[in-house]
C-alpha cells in the first residue's frame, strides 16, 4: 500500500543571540533547549550552535520547528567580523544582565553590528535577565527599559528573564516565533 500522505518536513529557523559578556545567553539556550542551568560560568569561545527540535508552534497545530540557536561568544564583538553568523537568521535576541546597567546600554553595539549584516526584516526581542536576583523591582525594572537603545523600546518585545528560575524564558521564544511564523494552511 502507499501512503498518500506526504512527510512533514520541519521548518527551519535560525535565532541568533547576542550581547556582553556573563550576561546569560547560554544559559537561556540551555533553559530553552535541554531545560538545564548552571551555576559555575564557562565562556563561550567563538560560536555554539544548540537546536530545539520538534518544537510546535503555533499551538494546537502540526506544525513543527525545528530551531537553531546561536550562541555568539562575548568576545566576537571585539574579533574580525563573522558575517556568516548572520546569514539567514530569522530572528535576534539582545540579552544583557539586569544587575549590570553597562550591559543594557551596551546592547547598541549589538545592534548596529548586526545591522551592518542583515538588510532584510527579521523577528526580534531583548531578554533583560537575572530578574531572580532583583529586589525592588518595579523601580529598577523601569530603569533598565530606559536604559535601552531607542530602537529597542517596545514593550511587548521586552521580556525580563531568569534562565536560572526559568521564568520568560518560553514567553521570550513564543513572543520571536509569533513575529516570524504563521499558522499553517
Ligand atoms: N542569578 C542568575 N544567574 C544567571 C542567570 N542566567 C545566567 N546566570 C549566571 O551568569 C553567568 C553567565 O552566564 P552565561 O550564560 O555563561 O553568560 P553568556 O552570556 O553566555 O557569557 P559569554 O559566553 O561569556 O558571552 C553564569 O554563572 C550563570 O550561571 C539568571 O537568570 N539568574
Ligand atoms: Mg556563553
Amino acid at each position: 500500500m502507499f501512503s498518500l500522505s506526504r512527510p512533514i518536513r520541519a521548518k527551519q529557523i535560525k535565532v541568533i543571540f547576542l550581547g556582553d559578556d556573563q550576561v546569560g545567553k547560554t544559559s537561556i539556550i540551555r533553559r530553552f533547549a535541554d531545560d538545564m542551568f548552571r551555576e559555575k560560568y564557562r565562556p563561550t569561545l567563538g560560536v555554539q550552535v544548540l537546536t530545539k527540535e520538534n518544537y510546535i508552534y503555533p499551538p494546537g497545530t502540526d506544525q513543527r520547528l525545528l530551531i537553531y540557536l546561536w550562541d555568539i561568544g562575548a568576545q566576537n564583538l571585539y574579533e574580525v567580523v563573522r558575517p556568516d553568523y548572520y546569514v539567514g537568521i530569522s530572528a535576534a535576541v539582545f540579552v544583557a544582565d539586569l544587575t549590570h546597567s553597562e550591559s543594557i546600554t551596551n546592547l547598541e553595539y549589538w545592534l548596529k553590528e548586526i545591522k551592518q549584516h542583515v538588510r532584510y526584516r527579521y523577528g526580534w526581542a531583548v531578554a533583560l535577565n537575572k530578574v531572580d536576583v532583583i529586589e525592588n523591582k518595579n523601580s529598577l525594572l523601569k530603569r533598565a527599559l530606559r536604559l535601552l537603545p531607542d530602537e529597542l523600546q517596545e514593550e511587548s518585545k521586552v521580556f525580563f528573564t531568569s534562565a536560572k528560575k526559568n521564568i520568560n524564558i518560553q514567553e521570550l521564544m513564543v513572543g520571536i516565533l509569533s513575529q516570524i511564523i504563521k499558522a499553517p494552511e
